[in-house]
């Protein structure tokens, strides 16, 4: 008894073994956590005086699953097969005691103990296909035969962590423990099952669950077609599909073979490869280098919003979601009750799904106090301003709120491209002025631009990096340019799509792309939802692009029925012959070659704009790290995750080639356009993105 390693120990309470793992942050499957699970569960199990073994950890979680930093290294003994025959092949029963989150390997080292116990908040999952893979050490196989095969298709395909008292109810956890007793409650369960003398229950012997669905397809075809649409593009979900139909159709080992097949197939593919470097990411993007994690923050109390339009009321939203009050103000009481109205509409709709009840509903309306006066939001801890884009105006709300809103608030501007330096100049504390650039629906959508201006304090920047995080939101910190990052990045794929309709191509052509490639929708589509007259004037229209003629046209997008498309009344797209007509005339006058386009073409002038306007945006410091750029245009613009975003996707396409194919697109690209500096020095230095310190 004792230490086994550094991070695996063994102790006794009586004929109770207690096998412990303590490996910060998660007690992540590492090699020294095998090697130390190894070797304990042979002990314990050779240990004529151990009557039981409870499988415990140290520190926040229960096991949370292989170690992801390990993988694409060559693998190091002992595999974490060894460590689950050891406890399942056990000649004594192994309880797994589960707090926190038992995931991935985690749950499969837990389903290969013979019991489960957990406290209430537990958690437990098999969240692979999050990483682009599936579970690999028998998940797949043994999931669906304590659970049954839909509810296991649900679990391996959505990652999801199910609660304890579902899992309890669903026989994955055998018994819930009072929280914070979780050790000794595991002891006394032991004791009961030696002294009931029951069985070594292994969970690879039970069948009838995966009997059920035997022969039964119509269960997996249902389920695709159910999901098709969720699934687009991505491979680890039909992959799982597939494991678990080994299930049901195999004997256990064969079904354990056909799950490695599958497990291997997806974590040497490019998907997975995205996935984790995604993973990783999402986590990196909250560390901003000359912002320490004890910098001081500013209590966050009471929120002033500026603006009760649809931006306005869903960036409301999030802080009445998290209990905070807000005080939103508007010029016109209709144009606030408008507002307010539009909020309590939003959170009805929540209640139909059940996601909300009527309660909740009025419990967060409560906490919105409505005012047509700027002077309510002298005592707010912090103001975001959410009126017209227009840098006059913003600049005279903020000088009027400098004026008026107590020192050591933090004074917001959701512009999504205006210069925040400039608007800083209207008050007296530059260093209390931010971006936070939500993107609409303000309420739904998971990205945060937080814009870092000139002379903001890292006070106010880390206030606002620790608030996106309660909002539930993934932030990412940018810096002064026009459209900052995913605006920039979405103005030069914009450049391209629109240059090539002069030389030939259709919208519904490039959509056609885009889409294809995997993100929701293409330039055009997206063009005709957003309303191709934001910003429109009709007073002043000329004729003189295409957006201008369409309107004028009154084919100002899905709201008219018409736009670059035509809409039937469930609102589908089909190209239309009234657009390719104003196009060819338009081409026509250019005097542009006309030419058909090729999608590939399409793809990479798109595709390797974004990647160069990318580059400049690091040249420039706009952006930390190029993972970064990948986190916005994954969270805000739809860039399927399974393509780690622009920089990663650059990396696998190889930054040479991208530079090759832009000097061989050369003119076509535009007179303005030049390959980023950063971008041709990483290519000849054979270096990625990735590389990049
Ligand atoms: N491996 C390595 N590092 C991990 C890790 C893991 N599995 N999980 C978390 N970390 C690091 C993370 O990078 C961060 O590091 C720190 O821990 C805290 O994480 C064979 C193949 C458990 C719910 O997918 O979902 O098992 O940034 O900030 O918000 O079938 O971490 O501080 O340096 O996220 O409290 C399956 C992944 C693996 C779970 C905790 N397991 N982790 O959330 O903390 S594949 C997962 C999470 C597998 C088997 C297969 C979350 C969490 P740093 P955090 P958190």
């Amino acid at each position: 008894m004792g230490a086994i390693n550094a991070v695996v120990s063994l102790a006794a309470d009586g004929d109770i073994a207690i096998l412990s793992v303590n490996s910060p942050p998660v007690n992540a499957l590492s090699q020294q956590v095998r090697a130390g699970l190894l070797e304990g569960a042979r002990q314990a199990d050779a240990d004529k005086t151990v009557k039981a073994v409870v499988l415990i950890c140290d520190g926040k979680t229960f096991i949370a699953g292989a170690d992801i930093t390990e993988f694409g290294k060559p693998p190091a003994a002992p595999s974490l097969v060894e460590v689950q025959d050891a406890i399942e092949g056990a000649s004594k029963p192994f309880i797994a005691a589960i707090h926190g989150t038992a995931l991935g390997g985690g749950l499969e080292v837990a389903l290969c103990c013979h019991y489960r116990v957990a406290v209430p908040s537990a958690k437990c999952g098999l969240p692979e296909v999050n990483l682009g893979l599936l579970p690999g050490a028998g998940g797949t196989q043994r999931l669906p035969r304590i659970v049954g095969v839909e509810q296991a298709l649900d679990m391996v395909t959505s990652g999801k962590h199910v609660d304890a008292k579902s899992a309890h109810a669903a026989g994955l956890v055998d018994e819930l423990v009072p929280e914070g007793a979780l050790q000794a409650s595991a002891i006394a369960f032991a004791r009961k099952l030696i002294a009931d003398g029951r069985p070594l229950k292994r969970v690879r012997d039970l069948d009838d669950k995966v009997a059920a669905a035997r022969g039964k397809r119509e269960v997996f075809d249902a389920f695709r077609k159910a999901n098709a649409k969720k699934f687009r593009g991505f491979l680890a979900p039909e992959y799982n599909i597939r494991a678990i139909e080994a299930a049901v159709d195999k004997p256990f080992d064969d079904g354990l073979a056909t799950e490695r097949k599958l497990f291997i197939e997806l974590m040497t593919g490019t998907q997975s490869a995205a996935q984790r470097y995604v993973f990783f990411a999402e986590r990196q993007v909250w560390k901003v280098p000359d912002v320490p994690d004890d910098t001081p923050t500013i209590p966050v109390h009471r929120v002033g919003i500026i603006g009760a339009g649809t931006m306005g009321g869903g960036i409301a939203m999030n802080f009445a979601n998290i209990g905070v009050p807000i005080t939103m103000v508007e010029t016109k009481q209709d144009a606030l009750d408008r507002g307010l109205g539009v909020v309590r509409k939003n959170y009805e709709r929540s209640t139909k799904s059940g996601k909300l009840t009527m309660a909740d509903v009025d419990k967060r309306m409560q906490l919105f106090t409505g005012s047509l006066d700027l002077g309510q939001l002298a005592d707010c801890d912090l103001v975001i301003e959410a009126v017209f884009e227009n840098m006059d105006i913003k600049k005279d709300v903020f000088g009027k709120l400098d004026r008026i809103v107590k020192p050591g608030a933090i004074l917001a501007t959701n512009t999504s491209a205006l210069d925040i330096n400039e608007i800083a100049t209207a008050v007296k504390r530059p260093e209390a002025v931010i971006g936070m650039h939500f993107f609409s629906p303000a309420n739904v959508m998971r990205l945060l631009e937080v814009v870092r201006a000139k002379a903001t304090s890292k006070p106010v920047i880390a206030t606002s990096m620790q608030l996106a995080k309660k909002l539930g939101k993934i932030a990412a910190l940018v810096g002064v340019c026009p459209g900052f990052v995913g605006n920039r990045i979405l103005y030069a794929r914009s450049a391209q799509a629109n240059a090539m309709l002069m030389e030939g191509a259709m919208p519904w052509d490039i959509d056609k792309a885009i889409y294809d490639f995997g993100l929701p929708m293409g330039p055009f589509a997206m063009s005709d939802l957003a309303g191709l007259d934001i910003g429109w004037i009709p007073e002043k229209t000329s004729s003189s692009t295409i957006r201008e003629v369409l309107c004028e046209q009154d084919r100002r997008g899905q709201k008219t029925g018409a736009g670059f498309y035509d809409y039937d009344e469930q609102r589908n797209a089909k190209p239309s012959p009234v657009t390719e007509k104003i196009i060819r005339e338009f081409a026509a006058k250019s005097g542009a070659p006309q030419r058909t386009i090729s999608e590939h073409e399409i793809l990479e002038r798109c595709l390797f704009a974004q990647i160069n306007e990318g580059a400049k945006i690091l040249e420039e410091k706009i952006a930390i790290r190029p993972s970064d750029i990948d986190i916005v245009w994954i969270n805000g613009y739809g860039w399927p995750v399974y393509r780690g975003g622009p920089m990663f996707y650059a990396d696998t396409v190889g930054l040479a080639n991208v530079v090759a194919k832009l000097e061989d697109y050369g003119p076509k690209l535009g007179k303005n356009f030049a390959i980023s500096p950063l971008l041709r020095q990483l290519a000849a230095d054979g270096k990625r993105f990735q590389d990049m310190k």
